[in-house]
């Protein structure tokens, strides 16, 4: 058999649930002739193939007069599905062994596995999304905190897809006023006052028409450009390392940041010998956040001394670092090495021990906490914020790009327009600045998937995951 390519359609299925130990499993299935197929392995062959869409039909998994599994078959008549195709989804019991029997029987009646977003690629082949929904659908999967899931359900329920029609919508009024003017610039001279009409088009001097909405739409394109790295950073997330010597509370923080005891505090320096990490949402922000082993160096241990080597390096690439300071020791000549140096992530000083009597006093600069009452900790969590917040700069845009390819086909569009404007602003012919416009629609309609080539949309449904 051919190798399955996103194109060769039949019928498939796949895994809608992790195949782990849980009450249930769903297995997707989709493809014109799905529900009858899936009948011949069914308890009620007449009852699953006569069934109405949207309704939910109880019965067996059969194979070879075998009861394999006791199911629960939701149909979906085309186009009334997700992907416009006849439609089931097959909840089983959870257990590994329990859903695979049952996929196996899928197998046998015809469903080949799914490629990665096959069940996406078909809604968007069948019209059903278009390709900045279809990628809202893969970043709902991985959103990490309510802040990065609502730029997701923005896209998914067609802000994205509006927006960037409105602009190409303005972008071909632009197009549509220079081809008028090309079509009929070898006419004659209309005088002022006659009525246009197509036959008839107004007077355009030999210049760019409509320049300020052309600019209008570039200023657009850049504010939603721009809006791409805040985007991120609540979609992805920021790597937070917890950096100090040994005893300043890194641990501690750590704790209290998790909202759990799960690193070991202890008054022995050196307890956090390796690195302990979790996620946490910080103000909304996808926190992967990491306590270190102390920065002493000098210890003879060498499993101390290689806790120490990873905790610089992970230092290194962090975009942020809570540097902890105990406030009852004060700084020593190495933190105000650490905080005065260069370096990629911003770092925060933190006072900490705020609660100790023999805490010194706070020296400017500094954020006082307590990771061991809390105090601070919260004024501490939101300048970290605002801090990632001012690095990603950019304004608050609700239609903004969610992906890599979105945003790049917006930098792109931007350019043509750009090239275009410089060639308008230095009175070009009208026929030298035609394509630039055209190349800059054509990069937004990549975007919804209006102009789209296929070996594009494999390289992008592929990076889906099986079953979506
Ligand atoms: N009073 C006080 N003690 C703290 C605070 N944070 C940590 N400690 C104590 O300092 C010691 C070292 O803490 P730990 O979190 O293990 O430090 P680490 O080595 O930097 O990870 C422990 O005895 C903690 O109880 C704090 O905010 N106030
Ligand atoms: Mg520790």
């Amino acid at each position: 058999m051919d190798k399955a390519s996103y194109g060769s359609g039949g019928l498939i299925a796949a895994f809608a649930t992790p195949l782990a130990e849980s009450a249930l499993a769903v297995i997707r299935c989709s493809g014109g002739g799905s529900i009858k197929e899936a009948a011949r392995f069914f308890s009620r062959p007449e009852k699953l193939a006569s069934a109405a869409g949207h309704s939910a039909v109880h019965g067996w998994i059969m194979s070879g007069g075998e009861k394999i599994d006791e199911v629960l078959v939701t149909v979906y008549r085309a186009p009334s599905s997700y992907t416009g195709e006849e439609s089931l989804d097959v909840s089983c019991h959870g257990g590994i062994a329990a859903a695979r029997a049952v996929m196996k029987v899928l197998r046998k009646a015809g469903f080949r596995e799914a490629l990665p977003g096959e069940f996406t690629f078909r809604a968007f082949m069948s019209g059903k999304l278009d390709l900045t929904r279809a990628e809202s659908v893969m970043e709902m999967v991985s959103a990490k905190t309510d802040a990065g899931l609502s730029g997701a359900v923005s896209r998914l329920s067609g802000a994205l897809e509006n927006e960037i029609a409105g602009i190409r919508e303005k972008l071909v009024e632009v197009l549509a006023g220079t081809e008028i003017y090309l079509d009929y610039s070898e006419d004659e001279f209309f005088p002022e006052g006659r009525e246009t009409s197509a036959q008839n088009p107004p007077v355009q001097e030999d210049r760019l028409p409509e320049i300020h909405l052309a600019q209008e739409v570039l200023a657009r394109l850049r504010s939603l450009s721009a809006s791409y790295d805040r985007e991120r950073l609540y979609h992805d997330g920021v790597l937070a390392v917890i950096a100090g010597r040994p005893n300043a509370g890194k641990s501690s923080l750590f704790n209290r940041l998790i909202g759990e005891d799960r690193a070991i505090v202890a008054d022995v320096p050196g307890t956090t010998r390796d690195w302990i990490e979790a996620w946490v949402s910080i103000d909304g922000i996808p926190v992967r956040l990491v306590d270190t082993a102390g920065l002493a160096g000098g210890s003879p241990d060498p499993v101390e001394k290689a806790g120490v080597e990873r905790s610089r390096e992970l230092m290194a690439e962090a975009d942020i670092v809570l540097y902890v300071i105990d406030g009852t020791r004060g700084a020593a000549p190495d933190d105000h090495a650490f905080l005065d140096g260069g370096g990629r992530g911003i770092r925060l000083a933190v006072w900490n021990k705020a609660d100790a009597p023999l805490c010194r006093e706070t020296p400017d600069g500094f954020f006082p906490a307590s990771a061991k009452t809390g105090t601070g900790v919260r004024e501490l969590c939101a300048a970290a914020a605002a801090a990632l917040e001012k690095k990603a700069g950019g304004g608050k845009e609700k239609t903004g790009p969610g992906t890599a390819r979105q945003k790049d086909l917006i930098d792109a569009a931007a350019k043509s327009l750009e090239e275009a404007l410089k060639l308008a602003e230095s009175g070009e012919a009208l026929d030298l600045i035609a394509p630039f416009l055209r190349e800059s629609a054509d990069a937004l309609g990549e975007i919804t998937g209006d102009v789209s080539s296929a070996d594009i949309l494999e390289k992008m449904f592929s990076k889906f995951c099986v079953g979506k």
